[in-house]
């Protein structure tokens, strides 16, 4: 890994919440700043994407993987030539996209770390809302129909690791117990379990390489609150985990872990009344600048 390539990806179909496109624009200064690097922007233009609103039960489908696609050789593009992507969402559909890409560049041999206050989960029946960024995971592992297809290989369940799960849908942990996926609670992390936590998941990986997906509504609403779920005021079961047991998990996954990429999703800027949680964004991802072994 020679360097960094963040890459934008301005997108919002997944949820359909304004802002959720805004990210990057609102935060590529600070990444510069950090990292040092220009970053790329992908395309999320789609023309006419609004007829794709209401037509179908699942929203957006073609816009969403027709942009998949393209951050998808993004981020390929990004493995050969030796760096490590961090792709800035938009919203989580984005993964769709980044984890693709790093099971196919890397032939399978990829675990997933789903930092995260949902389980993102849902197949194309089960979703209650038909918004694709509640269903990334399931499309991944292949549970979705074949209009769902990128890339070729899947995520194999057994390699994925949920940490700061607290609000889903019954559907979503009946899945996720009948394959047996590990999970970490959010009401079970504080800063003081977090070693125990990160060395158990150590312990358990199998793949060479791991993925981490780190949507920022895992923590608590208090301390950050310009995300896009919580517009939607749907669901609010959850407690959500500290800022400061976020950035010591990552500083530990990124110390014990072979981290090959990255995804930094769901900040949406038209929420962050002062610039605040920009700020706290900028603490995350210099303490990730400060764990990597550049
Ligand atoms: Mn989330």
């Amino acid at each position: 890994m020679d360097k960094i390539r963040v890459i934008g990806m301005p997108m919002k179909y997944g949820c359909f919440v304004e802002g959720a496109d805004l990210s990057y624009e609102y935060l590529k200064d600070s990444f510069k700043k950090v990292f040092g690097v220009k970053g790329s922007v992908v395309d999320t233009f789609y023309p006419n994407a609004v007829v794709h609103k209401t037509d179908k039960k699942i929203k957006y489908l073609e816009p969403v993987m027709k942009i998949s696609k393209r951050l998808y050789k993004e981020v390929y593009s990004s493995f050969f030539d030796n760096e490590f992507p961090i792709i800035v969402g938009g919203d989580h559909s984005t993964c769709i996209g980044s984890i693709s890409a790093a099971l196919d560049y890397y032939k399978g041999d990829i675990s997933v770390i789903y930092i995260d206050e949902h389980a993102d989960i849902h197949n194309n029946k089960t979703t209650p809302s038909g918004n694709i960024h509640g269903m990334p995971l399931s499309i991944c592992i292949g549970e979705c129909d074949d209009r769902f297809d990128i890339g070729s290989y899947k995520l194999n369940p057994s390699n994925l690791y949920f940490i700061g799960l607290g609000d889903y849908e019954v559907e979503e942990m009946n899945y996720i117990k009948e394959k047996n996926i590990s999970c970490y609670m959010d009401y079970e992390i504080d800063e003081d379990k977090v070693q125990k936590i990160v060395s158990d998941i150590v312990g358990k990986i199998k793949t060479k390489y791991v993925h981490i997906s780190f949507d920022l509504d895992c923590i608590k609403k208090e301390e950050f609150s310009a995300v896009n779920v919580s517009v939607e005021g749907l669901y609010h079961n959850g407690k959500g985990i500290t800022l400061n047991a976020a950035k010591k998990i990552l500083n530990m996954l990124f110390l014990n872990l072979n981290i090959v990429s990255m995804d930094i999703v769901e900040y949406n800027p038209l929420l962050d009344k002062d610039y605040n949680c920009k700020k706290k964004v900028e603490e995350i991802i210099l303490e990730i600048k400060g764990s990597m072994k550049l």
